[in-house]
């Protein structure tokens, strides 16, 4: 497929989200996309993640509601569930990633695309979603012993719940590498270095990359 090509579905699809049209999303991403060979990464991030990074636009700029903004990022999540049982897999590389937006952050889109990456590449994950508070997640880390615990932030504002996370885990599992990822860390770069925690990137992409050197598999 062309450039065009995907450019084309993209404002298709985009279109669809902004008419509310379920039915039209997900045609267009299995029938236009999947089953015409775009891979699952290019619907993943030129489409899907695309697509929302313009719903964000229209919306900081009063082009369209709240309420718009909602059924679109619906639509995007049902798009990504569908997707889900298609995705090609590496054989399992015997390692366990856990990831999680750190309390109070509601943006999981990008982190459950990070997920299905990570699934991809041959990690075993467990993907905890939005908002986890810090001790929760302290205790689930150390019930379920991952190898890498990956923690995403979007909103600047949340770096203090990100601290907060940080040192919980590193009290309960004090050698578990962890990393960090998500818009914030591009708003507010260094963050990351303050904390003593690598930045693994600015996409789903790179994070798999990061995670591969990590662990040389
Ligand atoms: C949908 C959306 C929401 C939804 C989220 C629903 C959900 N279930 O996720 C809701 C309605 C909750 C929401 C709320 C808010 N939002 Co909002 N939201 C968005 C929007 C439109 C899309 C987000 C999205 O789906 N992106 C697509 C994903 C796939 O991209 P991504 O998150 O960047 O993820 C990729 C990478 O960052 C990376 N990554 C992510 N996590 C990790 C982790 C690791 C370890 C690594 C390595 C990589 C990594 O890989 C991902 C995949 O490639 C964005 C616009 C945008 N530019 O993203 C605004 C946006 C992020 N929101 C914004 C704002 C202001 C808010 C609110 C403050 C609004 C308000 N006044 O209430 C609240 C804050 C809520 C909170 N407490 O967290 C602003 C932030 C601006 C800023 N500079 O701070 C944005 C940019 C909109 C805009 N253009 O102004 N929002």
């Amino acid at each position: 497929m062309t450039t065009d090509t995907i450019e084309v579905l993209r404002q298709a699809y985009l279109r669809a989200q902004l008419a509310g049209n379920r039915r039209e999303a997900l045609r267009l991403i299995v029938d236009e996309g999947l089953m015409r060979g775009l891979s699952i990464p290019t619907l993943h991030l030129d489409i899907i993640q695309s697509a929302q990074v313009e719903i964000g636009r229209l919306w900081q700029e009063n082009h369209i509601s709240v309420a718009q903004e909602h059924l679109a990022t619906a639509i995007s999540q049902l798009a990504l569930s569908h997707l889900y049982r298609h995705l090609p897999r590496d054989p399992a590389n015997g390692r366990t990633v856990m990831l999680s937006c750190v309390e109070g952050e509601l943006h999981e889109l990008g982190a459950r695309i990070a997920s299905d990456f990570l699934e991809m590449a041959g990690f075993d994950v467990r993907f905890l979603g939005a908002n986890v508070p810090a001790e929760h997640l302290a205790r689930e880390v150390r019930e379920s012993k991952p190898d890498l615990l990956a923690l995403s932030v979007t909103m600047s504002y949340h770096v203090p719940a990100l601290r907060k996370a940080v040192t919980a885990v590193r009290e309960v599992e004090p050698l578990l590498p962890m990393a960090v990822g998500g818009l914030a860390f591009t708003w507010a770069p260094g963050v990351e270095a303050e904390l003593g925690v690598p930045f693994f990137g600015k996409d789903a992409r790179e994070l798999v990359a990061a995670a591969c050197r990590m662990f040389e598999v």
